[in-house]
């Protein structure tokens, strides 16, 4: 029996279960670049090259550990435009007669493989993707019968399970499981990022680069400069740079954010992780082996492996438990549409239009940005969440909708109701002046609420909280904030609102 064993853009690692099950006597890998996948939403040109580069890449790799690879570049006159069409292709030219595919991180595809053998005519074996530390089905075992899902203990699970972080009388290292209330100091004066490693581009990124340019062009986002790894050995040396020379200060400036400086302490590595060039345990490992030998405080260490052992595992797992119907939650039914300024970065705020500048630069911006810049906005202006949510899948380099859409439907959106988050994550500009140097920069004054000045974050914050007083007043965790709404007479609310409503009529002519 010979296999077409198809690897995946996302799947760019030797320990894939595809591969092991791999026979080099018989078998062919097949990676292809295909239209499909590259346009099913309009992905930031950086993304498009950092992936065909790193699968052509990868493909050489391969073949110099013996494996038979069929590649398909983009620009291939018979390149069939779609995963289904290739591997059809690639069925008649070996001949094969089975198809093995590590599982895939869309529920989309998963769905279309399941289909392959009545519209292909095909057995496929779909393999699970032990990358993660968390199996699918592990996951669901742990969420069975339990009435909330929170990190927390999901996490210390993790933390027991990989021996990370624990001690010999099994209680967690430093006495404490979390030490989130450490890392959350803002920007200092002056703070700027320490500078980050760059690559040689190689003969396979200039072709990459120059087919990216001729093709998506139309994409939202700059290609170049363009100085992503596209190699493991590329993204380990990132993985050290950061573990060496930043991982010590991440815990401290975790949630600050300053202009001109997308990546501060930030570690830089989910692309290379979601894209297999790098894997969750090595690296959990090594920022663990910082701390034991003196180089990394603690805080720092705790909080960066809490990112990747607990949050990326445990979205993934809330992903596949929820899916396909989590994509179609709306809690509060936000249907606005998603101002053109998430396209062009031109509006007044200054907070939302540097985050978008980043994010069209850089195909990154870091979490706080995504959180309680751009998706805070979207969480109080009531944005339409499919289009919120494509927005974000289609703009970083690190996306892929396991991880995407929890991120941005659970925990920014607050549109699963509460499954991801206790509460929703909803600020006004008074957190985004504490946690940032941008409001210096802004016409508006994050100290105001009412009139020409005031920052428009802070009635929205309000309004959203009144608008939605019917979901949300049971929320032991907001009772505070409605107390003090409460407070206001219903003049003062009523002015509030009023602003509200104000921002949101020149939101919808194209003037905020
Ligand atoms: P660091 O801040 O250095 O963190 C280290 C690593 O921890 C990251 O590389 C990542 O692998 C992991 N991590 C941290 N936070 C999360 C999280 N919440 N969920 C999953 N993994 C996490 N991350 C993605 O990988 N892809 C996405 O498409 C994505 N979309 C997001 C959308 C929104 C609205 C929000 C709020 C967050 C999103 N995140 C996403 C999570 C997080 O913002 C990014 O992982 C992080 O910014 C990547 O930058 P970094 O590698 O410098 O991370
Ligand atoms: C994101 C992406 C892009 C842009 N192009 C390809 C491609 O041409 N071929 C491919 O195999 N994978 C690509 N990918 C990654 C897939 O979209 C990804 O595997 C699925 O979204 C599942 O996570
Ligand atoms: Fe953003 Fe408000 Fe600060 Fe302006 S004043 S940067 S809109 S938080």
């Amino acid at each position: 029996m010979t296999s077409v064993c198809l690897v995946l853009g996302d799947q760019l690692s030797e320990s894939l279960t595809s591969l092991k099950a791999f026979n080099k006597e018989n078998d062919v890998v097949l990676l292809c670049e295909v239209q499909e996948e590259a346009t099913y939403v309009k992905h930031h040109p950086k993304k498009i090259a950092f992936l065909f580069s790193a699968m052509r890449h990868f493909a050489e790799h391969l073949m110099q550990q013996g494996f038979t690879v069929r590649y398909v570049k983009f620009d291939d006159p018979d390149n069939s435009g779609s995963l289904a069409g290739e591997v059809r292709r690639a069925i008649a030219a070996i001949p094969a007669n089975k198809v093995i595919v590590t599982e895939p991180g869309e529920y989309r595809l998963l769905h279309a493989f399941k289909s392959w053998p009545d519209t292909l005519g095909i057995a496929i074996d779909i393999l699970p993707d032990t990358r993660f530390l968390c199996g699918i089905d592990k996951f669901k075992h742990w969420a069975k019968g339990k009435k909330q899902l929170r990190l927390e203990f999901f996490y210390r699970e993790m933390r027991k399970q990989y021996s990370i972080l624990m001690e010999d009388n099994g209680k967690p290292t430093g006495g404490k499981w979390n030490f989130d209330k450490e890392n959350r100091k803002p920007p200092l004066k002056g703070m700027a990022s320490p500078k980050r490693i760059s690559h040689n581009q190689s003969a396979i990124t200039l072709a990459v680069l120059k087919l990216v340019h001729e093709r998506f062009h139309n994409h939202f986002g700059t290609l170049e400069p363009f100085h992503f790894a596209v190699t493991r050995e590329q993204a380990l040396q990132e993985l050290h740079h950061f573990i060496d020379n930043l991982l010590p200060q991440f815990g401290d400036y975790q949630d600050a954010m300053v202009v001109g400086e997308p990546y501060l302490y930030h570690s830089l590595i989910s692309s290379y992780l979601n894209a297999g060039l790098l894997l969750p345990l090595e690296i959990c490992l090594l920022a663990e082996a910082a701390y034991r030998s003196g180089k990394a405080p603690l805080n720092a260490t705790e909080g960066f492996i809490r990112q990747i052992l607990g949050w990326r595992e445990y979205v993934r797992g809330i992903y596949w438990l929820h899916m396909p119907d989590y994509a179609q939650l709306n809690f509060f039914d936000a249907k606005r549409p998603l101002p053109n300024f998430y396209w062009t970065a031109d509006t007044r705020l200054f907070c939302l239009a540097e985050t978008i500048r980043h994010t069209r630069d850089h195909a990154y911006s870091h979490h706080i940005q995504r959180l309680m810049v751009t998706g805070n906005f979207a969480l109080l202006a009531g944005i339409n969440i499919t289009e919120i949510c494509e927005w974000y899948l289609l703009v970083y380099a690190d996306a892929y909708e396991w991880v995407e859409l929890p991120n941005t439907l659970g925990m920014a959106l607050f549109a699963d109701g509460g499954i991801i988050a206790s509460k929703p994550y909803a600020a006004s500009g008074k957190y985004i002046h504490k946690m940032s140097n941008f409001c210096q920069y802004c016409q508006y004054d994050p100290m105001q609420t009412l009139g020409e000045k005031a920052c428009p974050f802070n009635a929205l914050y309000w309004d959203f909280l009144a608008r939605h007083e019917d979901k949300l007043q049971t929320n032991q965790r907001l009772t505070f904030m409605y107390a003090h709404w409460h407070k206001q007479t219903p003049e003062q609310q009523a002015a509030i609102r009023e602003q509200a409503a104000f921002t949101f009529q020149k939101m919808d002519t194209g003037n905020l």
